[in-house]
């Protein structure tokens, strides 16, 4: 099997029955695997409630890590349609052609360094920065700052031995709250002051709510992100002839990226609390408990996907579940994809070989499911066309 293969673990559970219990800290989860049920239990938010105890929706549970309630994210509607409408359209800055320009001179920046180094570690080295500092332009605010962010490391929640670690996660916390102080001080054109003089139902965002906003925005795409980005790198390590077709047929950029995006599913899953009790594939859901959406075991549901364990960069149906569905579908996305549709071009462009020297694959444990999400580390050498 080619390195940067990610295996589904869930094929044998999917085709039987359909769902897979899990244990989590004690908060047990039934994990919906079928892209159908997926999808239903994503639209009924009657049931399957996002607006629980914050925290308590993500698996593995940040109950015992954070108060804050994370927004819109931990929302249900009609609430979640307030806040949602609030930070739309700035979520949707990607798509001018300034913030285009200035992701892709960032993005050219760092090819061209790696291009020149004997080996990268491409998690900490190139990922990690590569996302930081996108993430400045998402945020409005100066390029340098991208360095505090860079010495967090990869997660903001978890530290090498420790998957839920609350001093680091107060890190991020004390730093949000440092930083919507000083918007409050000085207001600029940055995501804090614009979420400060922001209205709800005629009122002014509180602090707790811009903080929620912010939590989400700087958790929510830094390990998905960096995982999309190694993982793209790997890929094109095992299959240097897909940076050709992409050179020679810039037109399937777009598909690849949704491609690459299915396949990869940097987010496993995401949970929700039943409100009732229910069922799911025949399958009794008590009120209280808890289900997760499994986008990464849907992703690769054959009846909705031909050959769903290959990557088809030009693949013309697909549907994927990626970056979620229905009404909590990823705010993130469409800086999440002007980031590989920018990084993918500019690889195309200037690089011809990627060579793997070395890797530590980050294998997911939930209960017998065992997934590879991407590499701890992974050190490769680029080689300039
Ligand atoms: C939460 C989540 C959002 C959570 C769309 O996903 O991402 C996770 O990585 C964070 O740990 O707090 O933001």
């Amino acid at each position: 099997m080619k390195k940067s293969a990610l295996p589904d673990p869930f094929e044998q559970a999917r085709l039987e029955k359909g769902y897979g219990d899990i244990n989590d800290q004690d908060d047990p989860v039934t994990m919906i695997l079928r892209l159908k049920d997926v999808r239903k239990c994503a639209h009924n938010w009657k049931t399957f409630q996002s607006g629980a105890t914050p925290g308590r929706i993500v698996v593995p549970s940040e109950v015992n890590i954070r108060e804050t309630r994370q927004i819109p994210f931990e929302v249900d509607p009609p609430m979640h349609g307030t806040y949602r409408a609030l930070v739309e359209s700035w979520f949707r800055r990607p798509l001018e052609p300034a913030y285009q320009e200035k992701l892709a001179k960032q993005i050219n920046e760092i090819v061209d360094e790696v291009l020149t180094a004997d080996a990268v570690e491409v998690v900490e080295e190139f990922a990690l920065r590569l996302q930081s500092r996108a993430l400045t332009l998402l945020l409005n605010i100066p390029y340098e700052e991208s360095e505090t962010w860079i010495s967090w490391g990869t997660h903001v929640f978890r530290s090498e031995d420790d998957p839920l670690d609350g001093d680091k996660a107060n890190i991020l916390y004390d730093y949000i709250d440092e930083q919507i102080d000083n918007a409050i001080e000085n207001p600029g054109e940055d995501l804090y002051s614009v979420l400060l003089a922001a209205e709800v139902d005629g009122r002014k965002l509180t602090k707790e709510e811009v903080k929620g906003v912010m939590i989400l925005t700087f958790a929510g795409g830094r390990d998905t992100v960096i995982n999309a980005v190694t993982n793209s790198i790997a890929y094109f390590a095992d299959h240097p002839e897909s940076l050709v077709q992409l050179r020679e047929n810039p037109e399937i950029t777009g598909k690849a990226v949704e491609e690459l995006v299915r396949y990869f599913a940097p987010l496993t899953h995401m949970g929700r609390v039943v409100t009732e009790d229910a069922e799911v594939c025949e399958h009794a859901v008590k009120a209280d408990s808890r289900i997760s959406l499994c986008w990464a075991s849907a992703n690769r549901d054959a009846s909705a996907f031909e050959n769903p364990n290959e990557v088809v960069l030009d693949r013309k149906i697909n549907p994927h579940v990626s970056f979620g569905f229905s009404h909590h579908k990823c705010l993130g996305a469409t800086h999440a994809r002007q980031i590989l549709k920018t990084l993918l071009t500019i690889l195309a462009e200037k690089v011809k070989s990627i060579e793997i020297l070395d890797l530590k694959e980050n294998i997911e444990e939930w209960g017998k499911f065992k997934r590879k999400v991407g590499y701890d580390s992974i050190t490769v050498k680029f080689k300039a066309r």
